[in-house]
């Protein structure tokens, strides 16, 4: 069977039909999935057969696998995979209920970010849970000259656990333990990325709760938090967004974290409509 690709969002996210994920690829299939990767950002496939060991397999291909930073929900086989949920077994949850319903870039607040989140899907509902996608090359690309000017060049300091409501359900001050406490010290990444790849540039600032921007260095507090709400309205225009309505189990939905953000909408998922996925991350690059 030919492989075909099929372009579905307005300046990203493709959907690629005739390969089978669960077996390693030939070097030529292989490369046209990079390829297509780097192209497209985001990249879709449906009636996919993986089991853990399989998916985890799939994600090396993109690099080393970087487990997830709460520890508590990953596979209990497969370290690198790790369960997000809305069931509840035994009174106990499955797995990560809402692994972010707000914008953020995944590990953003790690010295070393992911590269590809992959995210497969064992049980979808019929409605809800979709997942967001935002294109940030095309969201930086679109900025006011004068803007790009001001912001190129610019570092922001950010940090897992900092949150401006601690109080928020949302807050990981909560969730972590003392050793993922320590793991997740402050760090400071551009606000404008370079892809390592493809050398586009992207917007690298989030705005959601556990992205953890704490504010750009080396300007007055104010102006930090003007350029930022800024920047954070830009993105909100919907030609930059692709809404991804989950078909189905075998379903894969996986993106570059270098120069898209995304949006779960899994906060308000009530339990009788139960959606699990499989996730795999692979460590990336130091942003510049
Ligand atoms: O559940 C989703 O739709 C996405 C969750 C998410 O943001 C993640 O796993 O990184
Ligand atoms: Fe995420």
């Amino acid at each position: 069977m030919g492989i075909t690709i099929e372009r579905k969002g307005e300046s990203f996210v493709a959907e690629i039909d005739g390969l089978d994920l669960s077996t390693p690829l030939s070097n030529a299939n292989w490369s046209t999935l990079h390829r297509a990767y780097l192209d497209h950002k985001a990249l879709i496939f449906h009636g996919q057969g993986l089991d853990a060991p399989s998916l985890s397999r799939f994600g090396e291909m993109f690099g080393g696998i970087s487990p997830h930073t709460v520890r508590k929900y990953r596979h209990e086989d497969i370290e690198g995979v790790t369960i997000l949920s809305n069931r509840v077994e035994m009174g106990r949850p499955k797995g990560i209920r809402d692994a972010g319903s707000h914008w953020h870039s995944d590990y953003s607040y790690r010295e070393i970010p992911a590269n590809v989140t992959i995210l497969y899907a064992l049980e979808t509902p019929a409605e809800g849970g979709d997942t967001i996608l935002c294109d940030m090359q095309a969201a930086w690309e679109t900025l006011p000259e004068a803007t790009k000017i001001r912001l190129d060049g610019l570092q922001h300091l950010l940090q897992y656990r900092w949150c401006s409501n601690q109080n928020h359900p949302e807050s990981r001050w909560r969730l972590l333990s003392e050793d993922e406490r320590r793991e997740t010290p402050e760090v400071t990444h551009p606000v404008v990325r370079t892809h390592p790849e493809t050398g586009a540039k992207s917007l690298y600032v989030f705005s959601g709760l556990t992205s953890g921007v704490q504010r750009i260095l080396g300007i007055p507090d104010d102006e930090s938090r003007t350029l930022l709400d800024a920047i954070f309205a830009h993105c909100q225009d919907p030609k930059f967004h692709y809404r991804y309505k989950w078909r189905g189990p075998g379903d894969i939905l996986l993106w570059d974290n270098r120069c898209t953000m995304h949006h779960a909408t899994t906060d308000h998922l009530p339990a009788d409509k139960p959606r699990t996925l499989w996730r795999v991350n692979t460590i990336g690059d130091k942003p510049i």
